[in-house]
């Protein structure tokens, strides 16, 4: 098997084939491993899932031996937690690093995929799985003259490892993504001055981080595994500590309604939107959980123009929450300034900085926080070709059409870890990498079995599918901003909403469709 990416995804992969006796070869195109928490090192960087949550559970002296500082854990901390697993499992005689994978054919004849990397070597497999993550892409916004800048330029997924040095400098900040939002409290803290151009306001909750108590972590540690479990039968697969939600929203009273976003306010993170079960199903809902959010802004910005600047008017929850550390407040320092794009985008950047509204912004430092080609950024990044010679770029020209997230049809023995179709990013990461790493994996074992040579997934098990998931994010408020679970943050991109909402189901459909002979897939032995 060959594996492309050395994230979560692909070490659990490594580590899985390793167990099986099987053989497997890993590329991956940083000189470390890690994948996202190995690029993105910008300052602030850290995981909006409770570091005791977003961890491998496949190891129960793993989850013993590692202990994490802080309820969320920082970025630094998650790249030494992998390259630990990397060593503790010895993974890393398995991990090429500093190779990209620019080709991945299927080759008709033998049935088998030949890889070609960038140090000119090519590769034969009976299997390639793509671990290539689902935020490792860089969108690079397409603004006229971006390379004519003279100063410093960073984009936050792909930050120097050295570092950035703000002290004395003039900053400009394209962007109020959640890297923006966690970046420029802290760039504030030491640039000279710090300006922060936005085109869509974010919703952003607060996440109260701070050291992780020994208690909480050594109670976790006393009931990992069934923690785990219950965590596997929420929605998400995470937010065990969130409590349940309190019924649907208008049926409590309005005094119950504003303690309930009171106290989870007051909790902080994700769990927020917890807190009734129709926040994402009932507009008005939505509305009065956005009024709540936008009064906290208000509260917390002084500038009343700034303040409603930054008030968000979308759908909360349609676009990825923020979970910030001193977002809001950072606009009340003297060296800190909003722009708005919304009515006048960035015309051009120049020499010295970025025109906008007729008038130019000058800095020493540019930050691209941009974000990225989400999802199937990083496949069409490489020519992948199944039956035929057909790409996978046609063949998804309209959208990514998957079984399961996990197959397309024509390009038999491909498997995408967390793909589009799964619940990949509306999950814990971790979570949802395991379980699409252990089916794979057992699906090897049962094509050994039975004898069987390429997998395939079916033409109209797909369209099913892909039918299917469309169909339950039609029902949510979830189509209805331009958010990357759409790909409507990239030009051109085909608008088709990509992950799978609900992680319990998914499983079960998985579960039933091994159980059922891996029906919705068609096998061969040639
Ligand atoms: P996001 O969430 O996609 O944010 C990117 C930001 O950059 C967002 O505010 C965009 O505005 C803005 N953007 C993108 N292109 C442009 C151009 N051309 N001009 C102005 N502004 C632009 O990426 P992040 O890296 O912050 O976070 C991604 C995920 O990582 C996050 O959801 C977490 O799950 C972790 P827009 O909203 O499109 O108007």
């Amino acid at each position: 098997m060959i594996v492309v990416g050395a994230g979560f995804a692909g070490l659990y992969m490594v580590h899985k084939m390793r167990q099986a006796g099987r053989s497997v070869r890993a590329f991956e195109a940083g000189s470390g491993v890690g994948g996202t928490w190995f690029w993105n090192q910008y300052p602030g960087a850290r995981c909006d899932i409770e570091s005791m949550e977003y961890s491998y559970g496949f190891s129960e002296d793993l989850e013993q031996d590692w202990d994490w500082s802080q309820r969320y854990a920082p970025q630094p901390e998650i790249l030494r937690y992998i390259n630990h697993v990397a060593d503790r499992f010895e993974l890393r005689r398995d991990v090429q690093l500093n190779t990209k994978v620019l080709f991945a054919h299927y080759v008709e004849t033998g049935g088998r995929w030949r890889v070609e990397t960038d140090d000119g070597e090519t590769w034969n497999a009976a299997f390639c799985v793509m671990a290539t993550g689902c935020l490792s892409s860089t969108n690079m916004p397409d603004i006229p003259g971006l390379d004519s800048f003279s100063g410093e330029t960073h984009h936050t997924s792909r930050w120097p490892h050295e570092g950035v040095e703000f002290i004395g400098k003039r900053v400009g900040i394209i962007g109020t993504g959640s890297s923006a939002i966690q970046a420029i409290p802290i760039i504030a803290e030491t640039a000279e001055r710090l300006t922060v151009f936005q085109r869509t306001a974010n919703f952003s909750i607060p996440a109260h981080n701070g050291p992780l108590a020994e208690e909480t972590s050594s109670a976790v540690k006393k009931d990992y595994q069934a923690i785990r479990a219950l965590n596997r039968e929420r929605a998400a697969a995470f937010g065990i500590n969130w409590g349940e939600p309190g019924g649907l929203t208008f049926d409590s009273t309005k005094e119950e309604r504003r303690q309930a976003y009171e106290d989870r306010w007051k909790m902080g993170g994700l769990g927020f939107l917890a807190v009734f079960e129709d926040i994402l199903m009932d507009q008005k809902a939505n509305d009065e959980i956005s009024n709540f959010v936008r009064e906290k802004i208000r509260g917390i910005v002084d500038d009343s123009d700034t303040a409603e600047l930054l008030s968000p008017h979308h759908v909360i929850g349609c676009k990825r929450p923020c979970v910030d550390t001193g977002y809001y407040k950072t606009f009340n320092r003297d060296n800190v300034q909003l722009v708005d794009l919304s009515q006048a985008p960035i015309e051009k950047i120049t020499k010295s900085g970025l025109v906008t509204g007729g008038r130019e912004y000058e800095f020493d430092c540019l930050i691209l926080a941009t974000g990225f080609d989400a999802m199937t950024g990083a496949l069409h990044s490489i020519d992948i070709r199944g039956r035929r010679g057909q790409t996978l770029l046609e063949k998804w020209s309209a959208g990514p059409l998957t079984y399961l997230g996990l197959g397309t049809n024509g390009f038999p023995n491909l498997f995408t870890i967390t793909g589009p179709g799964s619940p990949s990013v509306l999950t814990n990461m971790v979570t949802s990498i395991e379980q699409h790493v252990n089916w794979i994996s057992d699906c090897f074992d049962y094509m050994e079995k039975q004898g069987h040579r390429t997998i395939e997934a079916s033409t109209s098990a797909e369209q099913a599918w892909v039918g299917h998931v469309n169909e339950i994010a039609d029902e949510t408020l979830y189509p209805t901003c331009n958010s990357w679970y759409l790909g409507a943050n990239v030009p051109g991109k085909p608008r088709v909403f990509m992950p799978h909402i609900g992680f319990p189901p998914y499983v079960e459909k998985c579960n039933e469709v091994a159980a059922a002979d891996y029906e919705g897939f068609n096998f061969s032995a040639d």
